[in-house]
């Protein structure tokens, strides 16, 4: 119905707000896709922004992909058009996935967006927070292993598939081709980033030394 379409609609234009673009342009003046590894993201904010700007551009991003996967829930059961908890859950990944589009190719941003990360991880929080929960710790212990947020990104994204089938015993079997398009997903935005760090040349973050800025 034409309701759903506006959900769908709203769901994009909910993961096309370009934090990182419009948070530099606001309070520093700079287009964080003009330094760094030129990616509109949280890891690059905090690259070209510091810790603090970092920080919050990495809580926008997942709110927005948590937000646009609880969009359902915001409106009437007769709206969203089922009572039925499978579709219900079908309609959130798509949600989910349309946000990470938005995303990606941001209508407010010349359609040059980030990679995702964030925006999954609040969609993975809404649908099954058990696997967010693996997610973020892998991410974490890699992270402070190797200092490089692409590996813990793509780490974490192997990790939810994983955790799906290990741990939770999912009733929907669509959550789990849905974790692995995801994955898969992960894997095609850092494309980039695998040859470098393949080559040794991926830039380090470290998350507890003192940022200047
Ligand atoms: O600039 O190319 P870059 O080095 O910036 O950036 C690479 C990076 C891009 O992604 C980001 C977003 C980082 C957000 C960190 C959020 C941490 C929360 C835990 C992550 C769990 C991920 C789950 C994936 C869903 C399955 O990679």
């Amino acid at each position: 119905s034409l309701y759903l379409f506006g959900i769908v609609v709203l769901a994009y234009l909910f993961g096309s707000i370009p934090t990182a673009v419009w948070f530099g342009q606001a309070f520093y003046g700079v287009d964080v896709r003009e330094y760094g590894s030129g990616n509109a993201g949280a890891t690059n904010t905090f690259r070209v922004l510091g810790k603090k700007a970092g920080i919050i551009v990495m809580c926008v991003d997942i709110f927005k992909g948590w937000t646009a996967t609880n969009l359902p829930h915001l409106f009437d059961s007769s709206i969203v058009g089922t009572t039925d908890s499978i579709s219900f859950v079908n309609f959130q990944l798509a949600l989910g996935v349309i946000a990470v589009l938005g995303h990606l190719f941001p209508v407010f941003a010349g359609f040059r967006g980030g990679k995702g990360v964030a925006t999954l991880f609040g969609m993975v929080i809404a649908i099954q927070p058990m696997a967010a929960l693996c997610c973020v710790t892998v991410f974490l212990v890699c992270l402070i292993i190797s200092n490089y947020v692409s590996l813990s990104s793509i780490s974490a994204g192997f990790t939810f598939p994983i955790s799906l089938a290990l741990i939770i015993k999912t009733t929907v079997p669509s959550v789990m081709l849905y974790a692995i398009a995801i994955c898969i997903l992960i894997l095609i935005t850092h494309q980039k980033n695998i040859e470098r760090l393949l080559k040794g040349k991926e830039s380090k973050i470290y998350l507890f030394k003192k940022s200047e800025k």
